[in-house]
C-alpha cells in the first residue's frame, strides 16, 4: 500500500466512455501527450501510436483489475513457457476483444482519418518461425477468452523471423526490425529486472554438518521484463504475456571503471544483449548454439523467479506449488527450465531433494510438437557444463535416480537402460532435453491423435511403459477470433446472419451449418463470399508484390514453411506435369481447369536444398507465367515474406488447401484448421491432423491421397528406390526430364540438378511414391470443382464440421487432462 489517502486513488481504475466522442477525445489526448503532435502536424505513425495507446487505455483498467483479482485470489493457473510467440498484428484483435471497432472507426472518421490506412502500418511482432509459435499465440487467446489465469513467458526478441525476399527468383533474407519505430503495446519494466547467472564452477560446502553443492557463477546479465496485454474475447478479461529482453548488468559498467578497458566493456556489454537480439529462424531443425541454449535458460530461469517472487504471496507454503501452478514447456526448448526449477527449490529455498523433485514432477507437463529426429533438442554435457554446471550436476542426479527406478522395474536390461538414459553417449555425450522432459512432467501430449500415439509408438515406447497414464493426447487448435471473425468479417456475418451471435466462443454451433448446406440462397451468399475474398485478395497482391489473380481461377494454396517433409516439391510436379501436358500438346490448353497456385513459404537461412526449391517455384513460375501456350490458365503465385498478415488474407481466399506432407511427419499442422474453417476444401495425406478433419467433415469433402504411415514404413522396410517410380511412370518422368533439362534455368542444367538428384535417388519423403496418387486426386479435384454448387455445398460442410478445432476446444483439454486449472475471476 502507498498509504494513499485521496478517494480516486482508492478507487479501482476506470476506463474511459465507450463513446465515439469520448474515444476522439482520448485519441487526440494521446496525440498530444504521447506523441507531442496536433492532429494537423501529425503523421501517419504518429497517429497509428495513438490510436493503440488510445485502446490501449480501455484495456488497461480491466487487466490492472484482473491482477488484483489473480493476487487476491491466488487461483490456480498456467505459466505457459514457450520461447516463441508468433502474435501477428495487434490493433485489429485488440479492437475486436475490447469490442470498440465501430466506435473506433467511426471516431477517427470523424477526425478525418480512414482507419483501414493506420492498421496498415502496424509491423507484426514476428516472435515465432512458424506452427509451434503461432500455437502459443492462439493459446494465449483462447485462455483469455476463457477467463483462465494464464502468463505466457517468452523473449522478446529485437529481431523476429527474417523479412523475406526474392532477388532473381531465390531468397534473401532481411532483418525484421520490428520494434524500429517502437511497439505501443508493450509496457517495459527495468526497474523489474531480475539478474540471470551464467557459467561460472560449482563447489561443495558444510551446511550445518550437511554437504550440499552450490553455484558460482562466472558471469550475469539482466532480464527486463516486456508486458503485453492479452485480452479476452468481449469477457473483459486480459491476461499477460510477459517477455524478456537482455540487458547488461551492472557489473560490466564497473569492469570499465576498475579495468580502464572502455572498448572491451562495451564488446561485453554487446554479448550481454545478444542473448535477446535475434529469434533462430530454424523451424523444427534446431542447430545446438551456444547462444540459443543461453537464450533458453535466460528467459526460464527470469520466468521461474518472476513467478516464484512476484506472483506468489510473500509466505506462500511451496509445498503447495502444484494447487497453484502448472508450467507447461512447449516443446524442448524451455526443458532448462526442469534443474533450473530444481535448483531454486533445493540450492536457493534450501528444500530436500526428494521433496522438491516430488513438487517438480507435478509442476511441469510437456508437450512434443514432432516426430522428426533431428527435431529433438540435444545439448552437449560439455558445453551445458560449461555454461549451466549446478544445472548438469542436478540433470545427473535426475538420471541417475530415474535409471535405479528403471533397473528396479525391468531388471538390468542394459540396452533399455541406454535407451532410456536421459544423457546419450553417441556421438557425444548430450542431454536428451525430450526424455528429461517426460522424466519430469506430469504428463507429456502430443498434438494430433495420430501424432500422439506415434510418439507413444515409436520416440518414446519404453517411458510410456514405464509411465502408464503419463502419455496423452491434445489436439491442436486455431482462434476463430484471428482466423474467422478477424481474417474473413464477410463469411462470420454470414454466419451470424444464419446462426445468431455466440458461435465465436462456442464453435461446435458451427454444426447448425449443416443445415444450410442444403439452402441454395445460403450457398450462393458463400460462394459470394468467396469471390469477394478473391477480389480482396487480389488487391492486397497487386499492392504488395504486383501480382494478380484472374477471375474464374481456382486457387490453389500452400503456405508453410519450406521443409522437404512438407513436400512443396509434389505440388511443384503437379505443376510441372500440368504445364508440360500443355506445352507437349498431350492437353489442349483450353481443356484445363484454370488454376492459380500460390506459395508462401521461408526456408531456414542454413537449410540449402530448401532454398534449391524456392528458387524452383520462382523459377516454374516465372516460366509458366509468361508462356503464351498456356493461355493464362495455369498461374504461379510466390508472394515473399509469408507470415500471420498476409494469412490472413489469402486463407479466406483459398478453394483449395494443399496439405500434403509424408504420412508420419507432420505432427498436426495448424493451417490445415485455418482452410477448413474458412471454406476451403483439403487435398491431403493421412498425416496430423488432417486424419481428424478428414474424419470430422467426411470422405466426399474431402481429398485424400497416398501412402499411409503404415504403408510408408513397410515401402522403406521393404528398400525405397525412388528410381523405380520415375522408370514406371511416363508423366512424372517427363516432369523430372523438363526440371532436368534446364527449362526453367535458361537452359543451365546445373541449377535444379541437386533437386533432381535427390529426388531420383534419395527422396527421404517419397515424393515420387506418392506422385501418381496425387495426380490421380488432383483430376479428382479438377472434375469436382467443375460443379460449383457442389463444391461450394462441401466447403460450407468443412466449416459446419470443424468447429472442433478452435483452440478453446484445445485448451478444454488441457484443463481437463493436465492442468486442472478452471476459469477463475
Ligand atoms: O508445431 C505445430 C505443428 C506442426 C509442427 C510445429 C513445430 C514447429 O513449428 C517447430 C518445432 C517443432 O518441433 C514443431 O511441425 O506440425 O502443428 C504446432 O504444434
Amino acid at each position: 500500500s502507498t498509504g494513499a489517502t485521496h478517494p480516486l486513488a482508492l478507487a479501482p481504475v476506470i476506463a474511459p466512455p465507450s463513446t465515439v466522442d469520448g474515444f476522439v477525445r482520448e485519441f487526440l489526448q494521446n496525440l498530444n501527450l504521447e506523441r507531442g503532435v496536433t492532429l494537423s502536424a501529425s503523421n501517419p505513425n504518429d497517429r497509428y501510436i495513438a490510436l493503440a495507446y488510445t485502446v490501449r487505455d480501455y484495456l488497461v483498467a480491466r487487466w490492472l483489475e484482473d491482477q488484483r483479482r489473480q493476487r487476491e485470489t491466488q487461483a490456480k493457473g498456467v505459466c505457459y513457457l514457450s520461447a516463441e510467440y508468433l502474435l501477428g498484428r495487434q490493433l485489429d484483435n485488440n479492437l475486436l476483444a475490447s469490442g470498440l471497432t465501430d466506435i473506433a472507426t467511426d471516431a477517427l472518421a470523424a477526425c478525418g482519418i480512414d482507419i483501414g490506412e493506420l492498421r496498415e502500418l502496424e509491423v507484426e511482432p514476428g516472435l515465432g518461425n512458424g506452427g509451434l509459435g503461432r500455437l502459443a499465440a492462439c493459446f494465449i487467446d483462447s485462455l483469455a477468452t476463457m477467463s483462465v489465469p494464464n502468463v505466457g513467458y517468452g523473449i522478446r526478441y529485437e529481431y523476429g523471423i527474417f523479412r523475406q525476399t526474392f532477388v532473381g527468383g531465390q531468397q534473401v533474407e532481411q532483418p525484421d526490425a520490428w520494434l524500429s519505430l517502437g511497439s505501443p503495446w508493450e509496457f517495459p519494466h527495468p526497474e523489474a529486472a531480475q539478474t540471470i547467472s551464467f557459467g561460472g564452477h560449482t563447489e561443495t560446502y558444510d551446511d550445518g554438518g550437511v554437504t550440499r553443492n552450490r553455484w558460482v557463477p562466472g558471469w550475469d546479465v539482466e532480464a527486463v521484463p516486456y508486458n503485453y496485454m492479452v485480452p479476452g474475447y468481449q469477457n473483459g478479461r486480459v491476461n499477460t504475456l510477459r517477455l524478456w529482453s537482455a540487458k547488461a548488468t551492472n557489473s560490466f559498467d564497473l569492469r570499465v571503471f576498475n579495468s580502464g578497458d572502455y572498448e572491451e566493456a562495451v564488446r561485453a556489454q554487446t554479448f550481454a544483449e545478444n542473448i535477446s537480439k535475434v529469434l533462430y529462424p530454424e523451424d523444427s531443425t534446431p542447430q545446438g548454439k551456444e547462444l540459443r541454449l543461453q537464450q533458453q535458460y535466460f528467459f526460464v530461469a527470469a520466468s521461474i523467479r518472476d513467478f516464484l517472487d512476484h506472483q506468489l504471496l510473500p509466505d506462500f507454503d511451496l509445498t503447495k506449488l502444484p494447487e497453484r501452478v502448472i508450467f507447461q514447456l512447449n516443446d524442448t526448448h524451455p526443458v532448462i527450465a526442469v534443474p533450473e526449477f530444481m535448483r531454486v527449490l533445493t540450492d536457493e529455498k534450501g528444500m530436500d531433494w526428494d521433496a522438491a523433485w516430488a513438487i517438480t514432477q507435478q509442476c511441469f507437463a510437456y508437450t512434443c510438437h514432432t516426430l522428426l529426429p533431428e527435431a529433438l533438442e540435444v545439448w552437449s554435457v560439455d558445453l551445458l557444463g560449461r555454461l549451466l554446471p549446478r544445472h548438469l550436476e542436478i540433470i545427473y542426479r535426475i538420471n541417475e535416480e530415474f535409471l535405479v527406478a528403471v533397473r528396479e522395474r525391468f531388471g538390468d536390461d542394459e540396452m533399455r537402460i541406454r535407451n532410456m538414459s536421459i544423457i546419450s553417449e553417441f556421438p557425444e555425450r548430450s542431454v536428451r532435453m525430450a526424455y528429461l522432459a517426460t522424466v519430469a512432467g506430469a504428463k507429456v501430449n502430443g498434438v494430433a491423435e495420430l501424432h500422439s500415439q506415434l510418439l507413444r509408438d515409436k520416440v518414446l515406447p519404453d517411458f510410456d511403459e514405464f509411465y502408464p497414464g503419463k502419455f496423452t493426447n491434445v489436439t491442436n487448435g486455431i482462434t476463430p477470433r484471428r482466423f474467422v471473425r478477424l481474417a474473413n468479417p464477410q463469411l462470420s456475418g454470414l454466419i451470424t446472419e444464419a446462426l445468431g451471435g455466440g458461435w465465436l466462443t462456442d464453435m461446435e454451433r458451427l454444426r447448425e451449418l449443416e443445415a444450410y448446406a442444403e439452402d441454395p440462397d445460403f450457398r450462393a451468399a458463400f460462394a459470394e463470399v468467396k469471390a469477394a475474398n478473391k477480389r480482396r485478395l487480389n488487391d492486397v497482391l497487386l499492392a504488395r508484390d504486383g501480382f494478380e489473380v484472374s477471375d474464374g481461377h481456382m486457387l490453389d494454396v500452400m503456405v508453410k514453411r519450406l521443409h522437404e517433409y512438407k513436400r512443396q516439391m509434389l505440388k511443384l510436379l503437379h505443376i510441372v506435369t500440368a504445364y508440360e501436358g500443355i506445352v507437349s500438346g498431350a492437353v489442349a490448353a483450353s481443356d484445363v481447369q484454370p488454376r492459380t497456385f500460390i506459395f508462401g513459404a521461408k526456408a531456414a537461412p542454413g537449410y540449402a536444398m530448401a532454398k534449391r526449391i524456392i528458387h524452383l517455384i520462382n523459377a516454374v513460375g516465372s516460366v509458366v507465367n509468361d508462356d503464351p501456350r498456356v493461355e493464362g490458365r495455369l498461374k504461379v503465385l510466390f508472394p515473399p515474406n509469408y507470415n500471420v498478415t498476409l494469412a490472413e488474407r489469402l486463407i479466406p481466399a483459398a478453394d483449395l488447401s494443399e496439405q500434403i506432407s509424408l504420412a508420419g511427419k507432420e505432427a498436426s499442422g495448424t493451417g490445415n484448421m485455418k482452410f477448413a474453417l474458412n471454406g476451403a476444401l483439403t487435398i491431403g495425406t493421412d498425416d496430423g491432423a488432417n486424419v481428424e478433419i478428414r474424419q470430422l467433415v467426411g470422405d466426399d469433402n474431402f481429398f485424400l491421397f497416398g501412402m499411409s504411415e503404415p504403408e510408408v514404413e513397410g515401402l522403406w522396410a521393404r528398400g525405397y528406390k525412388p528410381s523405380e517410380f520415375y522408370q514406371a511412370d511416363d508423366h512424372l518422368r517427363r516432369a523430372i526430364d523438363l526440371i532436368a533439362s534446364g527449362a526453367f534455368s535458361d537452359g543451365d542444367k546445373s541449377v535444379f540438378e541437386p533437386i533432381v538428384s535427390n529426388l531420383l535417388y534419395d527422396d527421404r519423403f517419397m515424393v515420387l511414391a506418392d506422385y501418381s496418387a496425387y495426380i490421380d486426386a488432383q483430376a479428382k479435384v479438377d472434375a469436382a470443382y467443375a460443379d460449383q454448387d457442389a463444391w461450394t455445398r462441401s466447403a460450407i460442410l468443412n466449416v459446419a464440421r470443424c468447429g472442433f478445432f478452435s483452440s478453446d476446444r484445445s485448451m478444454r483439454d488441457y484443463i481437463e487432462r493436465i492442468w486442472h486449472t478452471p476459469p477463475s475471476l
